[in-house]
């Protein structure tokens, strides 16, 4: 008898790169959960009923506490975790009201470009930081 693997579902994901002063906001995601301590550009997944750039608001307010205004989408990237697997959406967020929060993460930062390089980042993050760092 052959063992079928099981193939992954693909799930949309939103995210935002929140740029100030030449500095990167970036989550680190909450002790208990999946990929616990990774730092992470802030998002989430889109729920039923949502376009993407609602969904981006949405889950910006929920992480940090504020009112974004989603920008253009940049770049996507899809990256394949096994039982799961993402289609991973970068969107531009220029501009904002309030001030950003830890509400979700454990704990937020500003990073630097070369800090953001040598950051513990997701694996689908990875893969595109360069394109990242091109387009922002
Ligand atoms: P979980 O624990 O994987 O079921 O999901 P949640 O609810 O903690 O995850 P959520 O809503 O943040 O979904 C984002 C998924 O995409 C999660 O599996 C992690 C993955 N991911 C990869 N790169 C990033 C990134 O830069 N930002 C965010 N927010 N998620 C990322």
């Amino acid at each position: 008898m052959t063992l079928k693997r099981k193939r992954p579902t693909w799930i949309p994901v939103v995210t935002g790169v929140i740029k100030r002063e030449n500095k990167f906001l970036l989550g680190q995601r909450p002790e208990s959960g999946s990929m616990a301590g990774v730092w992470e550009f802030p998002g989430g997944k889109i729920e039923y009923g949502e376009s993407p750039e609602e969904a981006l608001a949405r889950e910006l307010h929920e992480e940090l506490g504020i009112e974004a205004d989603i920008g253009d989408l940049k770049l996507s990237t899809t990256h394949n975790y096994g039982e799961t697997g993402i289609l991973l959406l970068f969107y531009e967020v220029k501009y904002f009201k309030g001030t950003a929060k830890p509400v979700h993460h454990h704990e937020i930062k500003w990073v630097d470009r070369e800090t953001l390089k040598s950051e513990n980042l997701p694996e689908a993050n990875k893969k595109v930081l360069n394109k990242i760092l091109d387009m922002f």
